[in-house]
C-alpha cells in the first residue's frame, strides 16, 4: 500500500515535490493538503484529488495521513513538525528544519519524548551524486586530508521577501550542512565578510556575501554566497587534499560545441540543477515511512546546522569581519 502523505505549504518546492510523488516515485501519494491561503490550497489539491484540511493541526490529525511533509517557510516550521512528532506521525520538514537553533532545541526535545525518530530534514544535497563521490574519493584517503574547501552557491534572483540573514538560514545552509557530510566533524567557528555590494540586489540585502568556516580539526571552509547573480543558479564545491583536489564538475551531462564556442547551460534553477538528488531523497524517505524506519537527515543535523548559521547571522550583524565560535550541545546518544 502506498504512503500517504500530507502536505503543508504547497508553494514552489512543495508543489514540485507534488509533482515528483505523483509523477515519477513509487509507493507514495499526496492525499491531503493545507496552506494558510486557503484558496491556493485548493488549486494544488484539485488536480490530484486530495482533501483540503483549514490548518496544519487537523491535517495531521486525520486519520488517512500517514506521514507529513512540511513545506512551508521557515519559521513555520517548529509549530507542525513538533505536533507531527506528538501525533506519533513521520515528518519531512524542508530545510531549515527550523531558522534559529533555540526552535531546533525544542523539536528535538519533543522528539526525544516520543521516544523514535520521526524527522527527516530536506538537506538534499546529500544525495547528489557529484557530492557522494567527492564523500567516497576523501573516505578512500586517496587525496589524503581535506584541508580547504571553496564554495558557491549563486541564484539568479532572490525576491523582495528574502530578508538579510537568509542568504546564511536559507541558502548558505546547504553547503553548512553537506560540509559536515562531507568531512565526517562539525564546525567551529563562522565569520561573515561583506565584499562589495552588488546594483541588482534589493536595498535592504548585503550580497554577495562570503561566509568563512573551520571545522574542528581545522580545515578552512569558504562560501561565496550570490542570491542576485542575475544569470543563473550555479552550484560549485571544490575540496583541497594533501595528494590531490576533487571539485563537482560542471552541472550539466552533455558540453556543446558550435561556431560560438564549447559550453552546457547553466542550470536556472534548484529543480534543474538537483532533480535527481530531490527524487533520491523522496523515494528513499518514502521507502523508510514505509520500513518504519527513518534514516535521512537527523534533528541533530537540522540542530548542528543552525547552530552554525546562528553565528554566521552574528557575524554578518557585527561590525567588521568578526569571527563567532559554535557552540553545540553534547550530541544526545538518541542521535548517535
Ligand atoms: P514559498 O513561499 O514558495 O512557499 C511557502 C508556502 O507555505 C506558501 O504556499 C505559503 O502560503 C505557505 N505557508 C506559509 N506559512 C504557512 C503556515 N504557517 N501554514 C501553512 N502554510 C504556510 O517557499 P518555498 O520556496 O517553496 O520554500 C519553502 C521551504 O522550502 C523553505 O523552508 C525553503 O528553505 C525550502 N526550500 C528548499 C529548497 C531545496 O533546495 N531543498 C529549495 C527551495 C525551498
Ligand atoms: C532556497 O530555499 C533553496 O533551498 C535553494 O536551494 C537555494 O539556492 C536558495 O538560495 C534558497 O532560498
Amino acid at each position: 500500500m502506498s504512503v500517504r502523505i500530507g502536505i503543508i505549504g504547497p508553494g514552489g518546492i512543495g508543489r514540485a515535490h507534488i509533482a515528483r510523488i505523483s509523477d515519477r516515485l513509487a509507493r507514495g501519494r499526496v492525499v491531503a493538503v493545507t496552506d494558510i491561503d486557503p484558496a491556493h490550497a485548493q488549486r494544488v489539491a484539485e488536480p490530484i484529488g486530495a482533501a483540503v484540511y483549514p490548518d496544519d493541526a487537523a491535517l495531521i490529525d486525520a486519520d488517512d495521513v500517514d506521514a507529513v511533509m512540511v513545506t512551508s517557510f521557515g519559521p513555520a516550521h517548529e509549530g507542525s513538525v513538533v505536533r507531527a512528532i506528538e501525533a506519533g506521525k513521520p515528518v519531512f520538514c524542508e530545510k531549515p528544519l527550523a531558522p534559529t537553533a533555540a526552535e531546533c532545541l525544542r523539536i528535538m526535545d519533543a522528539e526525544q519524548r516520543g521516544g523514535r525518530r520521526l524527522v527527516q530534514v530536506g538537506f538534499m544535497r546529500r544525495y547528489d551524486a557529484g557530492y557522494r563521490e567527492i564523500k567516497a574519493t576523501l573516505e578512500r584517503g586517496e587525496l589524503g586530508a581535506a584541508l580547504i574547501v571553496h564554495n558557491r552557491h549563486h541564484n539568479p534572483h532572490s525576491p523582495q521577501t528574502y530578508l538579510e540573514g537568509m542568504s546564511i538560514t536559507d541558502t548558505a545552509i546547504h553547503e553548512i550542512d553537506v560540509m559536515r557530510f562531507l568531512l565526517g566533524e562539525e564546525i567551529v567557528s563562522a565569520r561573515v565578510d561583506k565584499p562589495k555590494r552588488t546594483t541588482s540586489a534589493f536595498a535592504h540585502l548585503s550580497d554577495p556575501l562570503m561566509l568563512v568556516l573551520r571545522t574542528a580539526s581545522d580545515v578552512l571552509i569558504d562560501v561565496e554566497i550570490f542570491v542576485n547573480n542575475t544569470y543563473g543558479y550555479d552550484i560549485k564545491c571544490e575540496v583541497v587534499g594533501e595528494r590531490g583536489l576533487i571539485a563537482l564538475s560542471d552541472q550539466n551531462a552533455t558540453v556543446r560545441t558550435s561556431p560560438t564556442g564549447r559550453g552546457n547551460r547553466i542550470a536556472a534553477d534548484y529543480n534543474e540543477r538537483f532533480e535527481a538528488a530531490f527524487e533520491t531523497e523522496l523515494q528513499e524517505w518514502i521507502d523508510s515511512v514505509q520500513a518504519g524506519e527513518i534514516v535521512g537527515p537527523t534533528s541533530w543535523d537540522g540542530y548542528a546546522a543552525a547552530v552554525v548559521c546562528d553565528a554566521g547571522v552574528r557575524s554578518l550583524r557585527a561590525h567588521g569581519s568578526q569571527e563567532f565560535t559554535v557552540d553545540l550541545i553534547e550530541k544526545p546518544a538518541f542521535y548517535a
